[in-house]
């Protein structure tokens, strides 16, 4: 039995009110809230073992470090990545896409070159790549999905060509819930030679993903939308990739030797770290994985799962309720559209009922481009997500839907 009203004991602000009514906090694909553990661990860090990292010989920084780099051994294996050389702690994952793309396009890719992406990405997998092809003369190749939001696979293996450089993809769609089938994605990509980037954004807190298992190249998620601090994220790469990339950013940490004729680089992963990092919240990030790692990723997805199949069911029976996204397999999210109300009417007045949505176009606007809508209503939901709350959900979207 998954006992969620313990778990939800750990998060405080889960017991908050606002406009007087109890929250409903469905708003996790956007951000999660905290747990107990990891606040403590970002007060304990300031409290007990402030220091700058990688740098003093005297003991809080020698002891910072430590935490750090047991930190990098905790996410290492919490992706089921071979070494913590391949493990680059980044501001998020947009920052970890960003480094992606500049310098996986500095060592592989020359004019002409084509690196695929999905229709269902989240802009920071659209918009790093269209800066970097501006400079590059990389060309962006976009799978195409059905009308469910599945990916079409057969769309996607003939566009694999010998100008092929990448493949990048969001492992679960942050507006539809898809999940898309990675470990056939990386079979058909690996077939042709190209490697496989994931953004991992929406399905590492969900489902988790063992990069060695799965066999993906890179892989990109945040931590805040993992229990753990805003502003730091991380970026996994395949050892023998990331030795071949340049630099993303030049500064302290990630130089062997500078001088004015000649700089050298440190090794992985320090060559993709410049300056003083979160350390703070690299190491609540581990915090909150383990905490995740105490219920259990495996446990945490069924519970979810059926909590969205709940969801899923209650909404069904709300008269003009239309789905946006009926996904084979999906994970995390639920989006929806009423009638003809406008998806921040919605919002805004579930709002004031306590219960906290996302509306809009998620930042993935040529997905609503390729839906012909402008926005949907999204829940999202977590582990401390009750059955109750999603009841509170489909009572509001009645009532909201009854003023119009
Ligand atoms: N990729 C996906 C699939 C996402 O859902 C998000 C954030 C990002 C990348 C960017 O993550 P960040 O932590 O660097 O900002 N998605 C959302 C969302 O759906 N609502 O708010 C943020």
């Amino acid at each position: 039995m998954f006992d969620v009203e313990s778990i939800r004991k750990d998060f405080p602000i889960l017991d908050k009110q606002v406009y007087g009514k109890p929250l409903v906090y469905l708003d996790n694909a956007a951000t999660t809230q905290k747990p107990r553990q990891v606040i403590d661990s970002i007060s304990d860090c300031y409290l007990n073992t402030n220091a700058n990292v990688h740098r003093g010989l005297h003991f809080l920084s020698e002891e910072a470090t430590r935490q750090m780099e047991n930190a990098r051994e905790t996410v290492r294996r919490f992706i089921g990545a071979g070494s913590t050389q391949e493990i680059i702690f980044t501001r998020g994952t947009t920052e970890s896409l960003n480094l992606l793309a500049h310098s996986f396009t500095r060592a592989f890719i020359k004019p002409g070159d084509e690196v695929i992406v999905s229709c269902m990405e989240h802009h920071s997998n659209i918009v790093p790549w269209q800066l970097e092809a501006q400079k590059s003369g990389l060309a962006l190749k976009v799978i195409p999905m059905d009308d469910r939001g599945n990916l079409d696979m057969e769309a996607f293996e003939g566009m694999l060509s010998d100008r092929t450089r990448l493949v990048s993809v969001t492992h679960v769609s942050n507006v539809l819930g898809t999940v898309n089938p990675i470990r056939d994605i990386v079979r058909i990509a690996h077939a042709h030679g190209v490697p496989v980037a994931v953004d991992g954004a929406q399905s590492v807190p969900h489902t988790g993903i063992d990069v060695q298992a799965l066999d993906v190249d890179f892989l990109a998620f945040s931590g805040h939308k993992i229990y753990g601090p805003t502003g730091v994220g991380v970026l996994y790469g395949r050892k023998s990739l990331l030795e071949q990339m340049p630099p993303y950013q030049g500064g302290g940490e990630m130089i062997g030797r500078v001088s004015f004729e000649k700089t050298t680089y440190n090794e992985l992963p320090y060559k993709f770290e410049a300056g003083t990092p979160d350390y703070v919240g690299v190491i609540a990030l581990a915090s909150a994985l383990d905490y995740v790692t105490g219920i259990g990723i495996d446990a945490i997805a069924e519970y979810e799962h059926s909590l969205l199949d709940y969801a899923v069911e209650r909404l069904s029976a709300i008269d003009g309720l239309r789905f946006i996204g009926t996904p084979a397999v999906r994970s995390g999210v639920v989006s929806f559209l009423v009638k003809d109300i406008f998806p921040s009417d919605m919002g805004t007045l579930l709002d004031h009922l306590g219960i906290a949505v996302r509306t809009g176009h998620h930042c993935a606007q040529p997905l609503m481009d390729r839906l012909g809508i402008p926005g949907t209503v999204r829940a999202s939901v977590s582990f401390y997500n009750t059955r109750q709350e999603i009841d509170a959900l489909a009572a509001g979207i009645e009532r909201v839907a009854g003023m119009f």
